[in-house]
C-alpha cells in the first residue's frame, strides 16, 4: 500500500467518516441540518478539553444562544492538534442525552431495586455527611474508600483524604495498565505514563503486541500512527485478530492468545545470538546483562514455534527487521496490560526488548516527558492514617506502584486487614470495570453507605444509596491539566453551556460534602475560579488568557538523550536492571520466564475483547449520537468454526462461560480476521441499566462473562483474558 492510500485509510476508517456523521447528529439534536453552521451569526467559540475518555484532547465549542451547536478539535492543542477523534466529536451528545441523571435521588427501597425518592442536594449531601460520621465513629475514616477515574476526582479525593482515609483507588492500574508500569518500572525505574511517552511519530520500525490503535483510538497516538506510516516507517502487528493495525502491518503475527512472552523472550534471544542488539547504549546503561543473557539461552525461535504459533523464520526476520532501525524501533508496551496474569513480567520483557534496541530516552523510541510547573494550592496536612492502606495487606504484592481496586474490594468482603463499610464511587463503575462482577455486588451488598456520583443511571448508579448527578465536562470546570507530554503546556476545561437541569460540578459537590463534614478549613477557596486563578498566578501565568486559548505553552524542552537529556534509571542498581536484584531479594524470576497459559477446553474459546473507535468503555452506549453509529457489538468467530457449526454470518448467538454464566444475545461475524481459537467483542455492551433507554440490552457484555481473572503476583493486576466460552445460536 502506498503511504498516501495508507493514511487514507486510517483517516477516513477510523476517524473522517465517524466524525462527519457525528457532526450529523449533532446538527440534528440541535435542530439544524450539517453544513449550515457556517452561515450562522454570533457563534461564540470556547476552548476547553474532552472528557469523553481521558486523554484530555483540547477542544472548541460552539455555542450560540447559550446552545451548544458543534465540538472540534482545538489547533494550539498539542494533545489534539486540531484534530477529536469521533467519540469527542459525539460528546455533544452527553450534553443533550435525555436520560441523563437530573437530580439527587436517595434510596426507598434494597440496594439493586429501582425505587427512589428524589432530594434536595443538601438532604443528599447531609445524609451522606452524616453515614460518613457514623461509620468514622463505628470503624475510623479508613473505612470509607473512594473509587474515582479521571481527572474529575481531583476534588472528591481532596475531601476523603481531608476525611482520613488513604483508600483511594481507579481501575486504571489493577485492571489496566498497571502492569506495563511496573514492568517497565523494574526495568527502567520509570513509568510508561498516560499520555504515554511513546515516540510513534518518529519510529522508523513500530511494533504493536495487541495495540490496537486505530480502534483503541487515543488520539494523539492514532495521528502519530498515521504519520508514521505516511514516513513509510515498518510496522510489526502481534494480534490474535486482524486488527485495523494489522491492516497495515509489513509483518502480521497472528499469535497464539496468552503466548507473547515466548515470543518476546525469543525475539531478545535472537538479538543477543545473533548480536544485533545495541552493544554500546547496553555497555554504557545496563547492569546485569550477561546474567540476562544466559537466561535467554534456552528460548530459540525454534523453542517459541509451537508456543506461539510463529514459525521461527518469521521470528528471525521480524527480530533483525527490529535491530535494523534501532534505535528508533519502538516496541509499543501497550495500554490494558492486564491478560493473563503474568503481565507486569510479561511487560518488563517488553521493556527489555526496548533496552537491547537502545530506544528508552532516543527518537522514535521513547522521549523523556516535560511539564509546566504549576504550584498546588496550599492545603492545611491530611490527617495520617494510623491503620494504613486496606487494599495490600503486608505488602502481598511488593510491586504495586498505586491502590489496588480489587484489594480494597476484597478487603470489604473479608474485613481484613481491617473493616470497609463506606463506598464513594466517582466516574467509574466497578460492576462492569472489576472483574467478578458477583464479587463486587456483594462487596456492595455488605456495605453501610454506597455514593454514586455519576452523568448517566447507570449499571452503578442502580446499586446506590445516594446518587448524586454531576454536570458533565462540557458543563463544568475542572483541575488544570499541566499534562506531562513531549513539550509543556498546561490546558483548562471550562463550561461551554449550563446544565439543563440540577446537576453539579464536581468541585462543588466535594466542597460542600467537606463543609458537611466539618472539614471546611480544607477549601479555603470560595469559587474553582478563585482556585485556578491562585495555581496559574503562583505559576506567573493568567488565568484570562488560558480562559481564552484553552492552552497556554512553555518553553520546549530537551526531550532525547542525543539532545542533552541527562540518563537516569531510578532502578535498584541505578542503571538499566536486565537482571533485576529487587524481583530476586522478593522471590521473584530476576529474569522473565515464560510459563504456558491454559488452553481452551474442547468445544470452548478463549474470550478476547477490546475497542470500538466510536465509543468509550461502557459509559457512551447511550450517548444519543454514539449510539447511533454503533448500536450494539458483534462477536468474532473464525470463518471456518462458524461454518462447522452451522452457524451463518449476521445470525444471533449466546455464550455461556466455564462458570455457567450466559450472555445477551449477540450478533455473530464470521470472519478469516481471527484465530479459530478465540473469539472477540467490544467491551462496554449488554447493559442491563433500565434507565439508559437506548443501550440496554443492547448486544453483549464481555464484563459478565469474566467470572475469573488471575491475579498478577508482582502488584496486584487482575488478568482477565482467562475466560473460555461455548457458543449456542439462539432459538
Ligand atoms: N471486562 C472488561 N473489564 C474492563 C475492561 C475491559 O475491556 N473489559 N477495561 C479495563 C480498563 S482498560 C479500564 S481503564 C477500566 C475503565 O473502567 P471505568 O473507568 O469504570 O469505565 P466505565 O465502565 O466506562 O465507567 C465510567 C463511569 O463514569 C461515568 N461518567 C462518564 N462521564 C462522567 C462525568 O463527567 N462525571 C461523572 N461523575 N461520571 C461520569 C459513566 O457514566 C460510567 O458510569 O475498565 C477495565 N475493566
Ligand atoms: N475508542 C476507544 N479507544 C480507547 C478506549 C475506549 O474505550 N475506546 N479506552 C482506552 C483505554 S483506557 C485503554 S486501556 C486502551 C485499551 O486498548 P489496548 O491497550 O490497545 O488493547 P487491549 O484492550 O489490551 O487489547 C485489545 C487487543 O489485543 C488483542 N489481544 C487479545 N489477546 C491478545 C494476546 O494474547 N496477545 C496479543 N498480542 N494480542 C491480544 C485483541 O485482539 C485486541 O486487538 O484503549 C484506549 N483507547
Ligand atoms: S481521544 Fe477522543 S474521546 Fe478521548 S479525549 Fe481525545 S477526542 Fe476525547
Ligand atoms: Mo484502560
Amino acid at each position: 500500500m502506498d503511504p498516501l492510500s495508507r493514511r487514507r485509510f486510517l483517516q477516513i476508517s477510523a476517524a473522517t467518516i465517524a466524525a462527519t456523521s457525528a457532526t450529523a447528529g449533532v446538527a440534528r439534536l440541535a435542530g439544524r441540518a450539517a453544513g449550515e453552521e457556517a452561515a450562522v451569526k454570533g457563534i461564540h467559540r470556547i476552548p476547553t478539553f474532552c472528557d469523553i475518555c481521558f486523554w484530555k484532547c483540547g477542544a472548541i465549542a460552539y455555542v450560540e444562544d447559550g446552545k451548544l451547536w458543534k465540538i472540534e478539535g482545538n489547533p494550539d492543542d498539542p494533545l489534539s492538534r486540531g484534530r477529536l477523534c469521533p467519540r469527542g466529536t459525539g460528546g455533544v451528545g452527553a450534553h443533550f442525552d435525555d436520560d441523563r441523571l437530573k437530580a439527587p435521588l436517595i434510596r426507598s427501597s434494597r440496594r439493586g431495586e429501582d425505587v427512589w425518592a428524589q432530594v434536595t442536594w443538601d438532604e443528599a449531601l447531609t445524609h451522606i455527611a452524616e453515614k460518613m460520621q457514623a461509620i468514622k465513629a463505628r470503624y475510623g475514616p479508613e473505612a470509607v474508600a473512594l473509587f474515582s477515574h479521571g481527572l474529575g476526582g481531583t476534588f472528591f479525593k481532596h475531601t476523603i483524604k481531608a476525611f482520613g482515609s488513604p483508600n483511594i483507588a481507579a481501575p486504571s492500574f489493577a485492571q489496566c495498565r498497571g502492569p506495563r508500569d511496573v514492568g517497565f518500572h523494574l526495568t527502567f525505574g520509570e513509568e510508561v505514563g498516560s499520555p504515554e511517552r511513546t515516540d510513534i511519530r518518529n519510529a522508523r520500525c513500530l511494533v504493536l503486541i495487541g495495540s490496537h490503535l486505530g480502534e483503541n483510538m487515543h488520539n494523539t497516538q492514532v495521528q502519530e500512527f498515521a504519520e508514521a506510516m505516511d514516513a513509510g516507517a515498518s510496522l510489526i502487528v502481534v494480534d490474535p485478530r486482524f486488527s485495523i493495525a494489522a491492516g497495515k502491518a509489513k509483518h502480521y503475527l497472528p499469535i497464539k492468545p496468552g503466548a507473547d512472552l515466548a515470543l518476546v523472550l525469543a525475539w531478545m534471544h535472537v538479538l543477543v545470538a545473533e548480536g544485533l542488539y545495541d552493544r554500546d547504549y547496553v555497555a554504557q546503561h545496563g547492569f546485569g546483562f550477561e546474567a540476562f543473557a544466559a537466561e535467554l539461552a534456552p528460548y530459540t525461535p525454534e523453542w517459541a514455534y509451537p508456543e506461539t504459533g510463529i514459525e521461527p523464520a518469521v521470528i528471525r526476520e521480524t527480530a533483525r527487521e527490529m535491530a535494523r532501525y534501532r534505535p528508533a524501533t519502538l516496541v509499543h508496551p501497550g495500554r490494558r496490560a492486564t491478560w493473563y496474569g503474568d503481565d507486569a513480567q510479561r511487560s518488563r520483557a517488553i521493556a527489555l526488548l526496548n533496552a537491547l534496541l537502545g530506544s528508552w530516552g532516543r527518537k522514535g523510541g521513547f522521549y523523556t516527558p516535560v511539564s509546566m510547573d504549576i504550584p498546588g494550592y496550599p492545603y492545611p496536612p491530611y490527617p495520617a492514617s494510623a491503620k494504613g492502606k486496606v487494599d495490600n495487606p503486608g505488602g502481598k504484592y511488593p510491586f504495586a506502584l498505586e491502590t489496588l481496586t480489587t484489594g480494597i474490594r476484597e478487603a470489604t468482603l473479608t474485613g481484613q486487614p481491617y473493616p470497609v463499610k463506606g463506598w464513594f464511587t466517582y466516574a467509574t463503575n466497578l460492576v462492569t470495570a472489576l472483574p467478578n462482577e458477583a464479587e463486587t455486588i456483594k462487596a456492595i451488598q455488605s456495605l453501610d453507605l454506597m455514593v454514586v456520583v455519576d452523568v448517566i443511571p447507570g449499571e452503578m448508579a442502580g446499586w446506590a444509596d445516594v446518587v448524586l448527578p454531576e454536570s458533565t465536562y462540557l458543563e463544568r470546570y475542572d483541575d488544570l491539566n499541566p499534562e506531562l507530554f513531549r513539550e509543556p503546556f498546561v490546558a483548562l476545561r471550562q463550561p461551554v453551556v449550563a446544565s439543563p437541569h440540577d446537576q453539579k460540578p464536581n468541585w462543588w459537590i466535594a466542597r460542600e460534602l467537606a463543609k458537611k463534614l466539618g472539614l471546611e478549613s480544607y477549601y479555603p477557596w470560595k469559587t474553582i475560579e478563585e482556585y485556578l486563578d491562585y495555581r496559574l498566578t503562583k505559576a506567573g501565568l493568567s488565568f484570562a488568557e488560558l480562559k481564552q486559548k484553552g492552552v497556554i505553552h512553555g518553553r520546549p524542552q530537551p526531550i532525547y538523550y542525543e539532545d542533552g537529556v541527562a540518563p537516569e534509571f531510578p532502578t535498584a542498581s541505578g542503571k538499566i536492571d536486565f537482571y533485576s536484584t529487587a524481583l530476586r531479594d522478593k522471590g521473584f524470576d530476576p529474569v522473565p520466564k515464560y510459563t504456558k497459559p491454559a488452553d481452551p477446553p474442547p468445544g470452548m474459546f478463549r474470550l478476547l475483547f477490546g475497542r470500538a473507535p466510536v465509543h468509550s468503555f461502557g459509559r457512551t452506549q447511550s450517548n444519543p449520537i454514539l449510539h447511533e453509529m454503533m448500536e450494539e457489538n458483534e462477536l468474532w468467530l473464525n470463518a471456518d468454526v462458524a461454518a462447522r457449526m452451522g452457524l451463518a454470518d449476521g445470525r444471533y448467538v449466546r455464550l455461556t462461560n466455564q462458570d455457567g454464566v450466559v450472555s445477551n444475545r449477540v450478533k455473530l461475524n464470521a470472519t478469516q480476521r481471527i484465530r479459530p481459537d478465540c473469539v472477540y467483542m467490544v467491551h462496554g455492551f449488554g447493559q442491563r441499566a433500565v434507565r439508559l433507554r437506548r443501550a440496554v440490552g443492547r448486544g453483549a457484555s464481555d464484563a459478565q462473562l469474566v467470572t475469573r481473572f488471575t491475579t498478577d503476583p508482582l502488584m496486584g493486576g487482575t488478568g482477565m483474558n482467562v475466560n473460555f466460552v461455548a457458543i449456542e445460536a439462539e432459538a
